[in-house]
């Protein structure tokens, strides 16, 4: 393609940007705009990403800007290997502006506080406008959101969701929820029956382009955590929709009622696996609900199944990044329970004899993936029982998952895992013994540890340490109602047993390398 005369927009997409309705694209002229997209070293390091991240994020903009040049756009692609990359996306788009001097930029908000904090500076000190766009990702602007918030005491998920549900229309008769209850969560909560057999899922065979990708991350990236074995993310808004079609013939009637259960070795179970689909912009958000609706209307998936998955979308997914933009960036810093201590090095090496934790870090080497009851209730759950601090915990979460982006990641174990927040995303912490993950998942079977037991040599770590954890927090903790069967539990403790607990927690933590900071 011949090059430009000076003039028309630069318009900037990111990494997580790539859906073809995105803002900065609207009113796009072919014949005097150029796209930039950039591959850079600051967005691949500032956490040290599982590769098969930097993997998925770099093989689906390389397919995205084959799209647009197909649609006859001009793509300034820079790669990562490029001799003259600034390895920033602000020296990126300075040096576009340099070299063909538009007379602007559009971009559409990045979705992280960081970024878009450079690229407002970036704007301050270029000579040219910017001309900054909503993300239109999201179904609920910020400035819709923060409408909602306004006056609200405590933000709660559930009446944000019931507004959203209004709002889309989705399981709605009339001004009415569909069966007459909005959350039909209550049904989802069902343990791994005996021989329970998710339906396997094939995901995504990489591409020769994607290929290509992998093995350019492997020798640029050695160092990074996990592998690229095993990578089968969708890189194109087509291989989204095939693995989406999959999940809605094959797991979604079983969705709801599994959602919660961990099998050992099982990675997808009833999971549709279609967050960094969302999150890059391969599958729109009202779309896949829509379908997901249809299934229902159609009496091919249950109300449980439908109504769960739908409320994670337009309920959790547009709540928790809601709160990230209304709260950052001091939302960053809290602690709210003072955690002060170390992550353990098992969270890296896999290498602990807690079955269930074991299994969790295997599975995110190798998949980069885990789900909601494995993170919140296994990693997140142990991290703060241990009293882990926020910093090391954000880090590892950022690091681990392929769908992990600030804005859904920093709620997720602030407001959700470690309860740093106090309270803005849960009303409670979720604290667990190794009765829940015994109830909802089968590794307490295969694990050295008694599940049961709570101070003998070989008794379950999460025990003393969750009692432990009621105990030093309780100032902070035991006016909360919904913590009133627990604290009432330690109450009734014979003095000396929790002394007991105490020492058996500590001891616990030092061993586990949870020593503090
Ligand atoms: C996560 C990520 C990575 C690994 N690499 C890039 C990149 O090279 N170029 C880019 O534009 N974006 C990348 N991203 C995503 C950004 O770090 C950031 O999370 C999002 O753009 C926020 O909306
Ligand atoms: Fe995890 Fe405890 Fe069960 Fe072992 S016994 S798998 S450590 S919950």
């Amino acid at each position: 393609m011949m090059s430009k005369p000076p003039g028309g927009a630069l318009r900037l997409l990111l990494g997580d940007q790539l859906s073809p309705a995105l803002s900065a694209l609207t009113d796009l002229d072919p014949a005097r705009d150029t796209v930039l997209m950039a591959e850079v070293l600051e967005e691949a390091t500032y956490v040290l990403h599982h590769k098969q991240k930097i993997a998925l994020i770099f093989a689906a903009m390389r397919a995205r800007a084959r799209a647009v040049r197909a649609d006859g756009v001009e793509v300034r692609y820079v790669r990562i290997d490029d001799p003259a990359n600034s390895g920033s996306i602000a020296g990126e788009v300075s040096r576009a502006i340099a070299e063909l001097s538009p007379d602007r930029v559009v971009r559409t908000a990045s979705g992280e506080w960081r970024l878009e904090q450079q690229l407002a500076a970036l704007e301050k000190a270029e000579a040219l406008a910017f001309d900054v766009r909503e993300d239109d990702r999201f179904l609920c602007s910020r400035t819709d959101f923060a409408r909602w918030a306004e006056g609200r005491r405590e933000l709660t998920m559930e009446w944000f969701y019931r507004d959203m549900r209004r709002r889309t229309g989705l399981l709605m008769d009339g001004g009415q929820p569909v069966g007459g209850r909005w959350n039909l969560d209550q049904e989802n909560r069902n343990g791994p029956a005996k021989g329970l057999r998710p339906p396997r899922n094939p995901r995504t065979q990489p591409s020769a382009a994607t290929r290509e990708v992998l093995a350019e991350v492997d020798a640029r990236f050695t160092h990074h955590f996990g592998t690229l074995d095993l990578f089968a993310w969708a890189t194109t808004a087509a291989e989204a929709r095939a693995e989406f079609d999959w999940f809605l013939d094959n797991a979604l009637p079983g969705f709801g009622q599994w959602q919660d259960t961990m099998v050992a070795g099982e990675t997808w179970m009833w999971h549709a696996g279609i967050s960094t689909s969302l999150h890059l912009g391969l599958l729109d958000p009202l779309e896949v609900c829509r379908a997901a609706e249809a299934r229902w209307r159609d009496g091919r998936a249950p109300l449980n199944a439908v109504e769960g998955f739908i409320r994670q979308i337009i309920g959790w997914r547009e709540f928790v990044r809601g709160v990230y933009w209304l709260k950052m960036p001091e939302y960053a810093l809290r602690n709210a329970l003072g955690a002060d201590r170390r992550l353990p090095e098992f969270y890296w090496t896999g290498e602990t004899d807690m079955a269930c934790v074991a299994d969790v870090v295997s599975q995110v080497k190798d998949h980069a993936y885990a789900h909601h009851i494995q993170r919140l209730m296994v990693t997140g759950n142990l991290a703060m029982l241990l009293g882990v601090a926020p910093d090391p915990v954000n880090d590892w979460y950022m690091v681990v998952f392929a769908d992990a982006f600030e804005w859904v990641e920093l709620p997720n174990t602030h407001g959700m895992a470690t309860f740093a927040d106090g309270g803005i995303v849960g009303s409670k912490p979720y604290a667990a013994s190794g009765a829940y993950i015994n109830r909802m998942g089968n590794y307490c079977a295969g694990c050295r540890y008694d599940v049961k037991g709570r101070l003998q040599d070989d008794a379950c770590p999460f025990n003393a340490l969750y009692w432990d954890f009621l105990d030093r927090n309780e100032t902070r903790l035991a006016g909360s109602g919904r913590l009133l069967m627990p604290y009432r539990n330690l109450s009734r403790m014979d003095p000396a047993e929790r002394q007991r607990i105490r020492a058996k927690a500590e001891a616990t933590r030092t061993a586990m390398g949870a020593t503090p900071l």
